[in-house]
């Protein structure tokens, strides 16, 4: 009987399974990775994680294919349990293994920090943002102000009202200010691509550009005490008319209770005496 050739055998399921199956997930099952496609940043990150799912296919369609082709070739077919033949390794394959997973990573690694840059990326970068996106100039300042336990949030281009619902205006470049009146807290608008710390006396500076009208959800994303699963929230984008009319709702409901809110900052810090913005 001759040899079977188990590394050819396995070599071409393994190809051919690749060529198949990583085409069909970067087209059908990347489209429907989070965060969605709320903004531009979120756009980002669904190309970047289709792209790093695409990659990543192969790698565990080999891992799988080798456990199942293992199991089902090499399963003991007598009553008796036989030992195989030692192998104490074989540094082809080790080789191999180690130069191609290796150069997969630094090539994630390198891409995975390009993308986080080059969109001015969704994550907040602290006071002076060191990745602005084109137009940064222009961006509109929204302040997200966490508290214990909720998210308020002021426009200081509209007088630095403060209001308990976030609504933003489509297709403009948000530069959002995340910051915190007590305890450390975690801004994350999910399908807007935002996940930002929210730190007192920390002025946090994230950017987004929001598309069309879309809801999208918020939540506390690091656990701040007692009521911390409470934090959430839904957000809106709606178009410019929409958010003008709005605003100025905001503006006269508010009114009677502004001058009692503190001077707008770039950042609070914890007062002793009670709420601190
Ligand atoms: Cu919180």
């Amino acid at each position: 009987m001759a040899r079977t050739d188990h590394g050819k055998r396995f070599l071409i399921a393994f190809v051919a399974l690749s060529v198949i199956a990583t085409p069909l997930v970067a087209v059908f099952v990347g489209p429907h990775l989070p965060p969605g496609n709320a903004s531009a940043q979120a756009h980002e990150q669904v190309f970047d994680n289709t792209w790093l799912l695409t990659i990543l296919t192969p790698p565990a369609i080999f891992v799988v294919l080798l456990l199942g082709y293992i199991l089902v070739s090499f399963r003991s077919r007598s009553e008796a349990i036989v030992e195989g033949p030692p192998i104490r390794g074989d540094m082809r394959i080790q080789t191999l293994w180690m130069v191609l997973t290796s150069a997969l990573v630094i090539f994630l690694a390198g891409f995975g920090s390009y993308e986080l840059v080059q969109s001015g990326s969704g994550g907040g970068q602290g006071p002076s943002a060191a990745f602005q996106p084109a137009g940064y100039t222009r961006a509109v300042d929204v302040q997200v102000i966490a508290q214990q336990w909720e998210f308020t949030y002021r426009y200081p281009s509209y007088g630095g009202v403060e209001v308990p619902h976030l609504v933003l205006p489509a297709n403009t470049l948000i530069r959002l200010h995340v910051t915190s009146l007590d305890a450390i807290h975690s801004f994350w608008a999910y399908q807007l691509g935002v996940k930002a710390d929210a730190n007192p006396g920390v002025d946090n500076i994230a950017y987004v550009q929001t598309r069309g009208p879309k809801t999208f959800d918020i939540r506390c994303a690091e656990l701040c005490g007692l009521w911390h699963g409470y934090m959430f929230d839904k957000g809106e984008v709606v178009d410019a008319a929409q958010f003008a009319s709005w605003i100025k709702r905001q503006q006269s409901y508010f009114s009677p209770v502004a001058k009692y809110l503190p001077k707008y900052s770039t950042s609070y810090l914890p007062d002793p005496q009670g709420r601190a913005g």
